[in-house]
């Protein structure tokens, strides 16, 4: 039901194909945020044009609004939202250590309240398990401990140990065997506990994993050289996730060191934020500048809003307050995520990705925009 075929390599870079019960996925890919099940603003249709393969669900929010019960009596989410490609949830945790408030944490779980109406909740990894089975993903995601950075060496030792026993815990509490579980290895940027972390996760029988645990207060190239340093310890022969990252340079540097899955709300929530991606890097569509321009947000794309608005349009919609403004941008910056994995892909099996990167963060970083 779930299996991994790792294709092309070109030094650490790869590129492979994830098959699940909903279809295939090609990687390295990035996957669209759809917490609450939907991705915002964007139909399925939609997606599906633009080249998504696979879509991120959190178990928090759908377990709160409508309730993973709900969710599955619809038959899953995939029947309840009408994506009929593959999805991915994330465990939970990560979003109640960032937005619930936090009552406490113990080896037995996590005490909470719920954002939306204040009531006393709690997850710890056999809900986590119970209620990604009630959504039924393809992917499901351990139930980790993510610390926020900077922390305490001793802090960040004693999270690793229970991430741990919590990923053991969460695959033992899998009873559905068409759902994958992926482990999440964590650490901090400190090397000696990710190498820690990444032998104690990978020691578990899962059927992929993720690195969690950065892009939450570090340094960029602390980023990147964790993410290069723990990709060593993780197996070739199974996928690897970025959790929450990042950038599209973020997501070329991850593919550089080998990472084969990403996931982010920045695609989505900057283009709600009037905030473009382009090949000459980022566009704010609000600035008077554009007022007049009749050219596209980015000339070497072929998304739906490239191909016939222009920017000085873009810019009437964000000033006009009108919802279609939040679309299009939308649709804009999904497409140029999904279109920089997919060249990544082809430079990947040209044996040519390095080239293909700098010559890309180059443009990004000098395209005068
Ligand atoms: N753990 C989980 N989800 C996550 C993270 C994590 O560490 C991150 C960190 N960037 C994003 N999403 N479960
Ligand atoms: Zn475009």
């Amino acid at each position: 039901m779930f299996s991994f075929r790792l294709e092309e390599t070109d030094n650490r870079a790869r590129t492979g194909t994830i098959t699940t019960p909903h279809g295939i996925i090609e990687t390295p890919i990035f996957m669209p945020v759809g917490t609450v099940g939907s991705v915002k603003t964007i139909s399925p249709q939609e997606l599906d044009d633009m080249g998504a393969q696979i879509i991120l669900g959190n178990t928090y929010h759908l377990h709160l609004r409508p309730g993973d019960e709900v969710v599955a009596k619809f038959g899953g989410l995939a029947k309840f939202n009408s994506w009929h490609k593959p999805t991915l949830t994330d465990s939970g945790g990560f979003q109640v250590f960032s937005l619930a408030e936090m009552n406490k944490i113990t080896d037995e779980g996590v005490h909470f309240r719920s954002h939306l109406d204040g009531s006393k909740l709690f997850l710890n990894p056999e809900r986590s398990i119970e209620i990604q089975q009630n959504i039924g993903a393809d992917i499901m995601m351990a139930f980790d401990e993510c610390v926020s950075l900077p922390a305490e060496k001793e802090y960040v030792r004693k999270s690793i140990e229970r991430t741990y026993r919590w990923a053991v815990r969460s695959r033992a509490a899998k009873t559905n065997g068409h759902q994958a579980l992926f482990g999440i290895i964590q650490g901090g940027t400190d090397l000696d506990l990710r190498r820690i972390s990444a032998e104690q996760i990978t020691s578990i029988d899962f059927e992929g994993f993720a690195i969690g645990g950065l892009s939450v207060g570090e340094e960029i190239p602390l980023m990147y050289e964790t993410t290069s340093f723990t990709t060593e310890y993780m197996p070739k022969d199974k996928p690897r996730y970025l959790m929450g990252v990042g950038t599209p340079q973020d997501l070329l540097h991850g593919i550089k060191y080998g990472v084969d899955m990403f996931d982010c709300v920045m695609p989505t929530r900057n283009a709600r934020n009037a905030m473009l991606f382009t090949s000459a890097g980022k566009l704010h569509i609000k600035n008077k500048q554009w007022e007049l321009s009749d050219e596209p947000v980015d000339a070497e794309c072929s998304c739906y809003t490239c191909r016939n608005f222009s920017r000085g349009y873009l810019r009437h919609l964000h000033k006009a307050g009108e919802y279609l403004g939040l679309r299009l941008n939308s649709i804009h910056n999904l497409h140029f995520y999904l279109s920089l994995v997919k060249r990544a892909r082809n430079a990947i099996k040209l044996g040519i990705y390095d080239k293909f990167m700098n010559e890309t963060l180059e443009k990004m970083s000098t395209g005068g925009l």
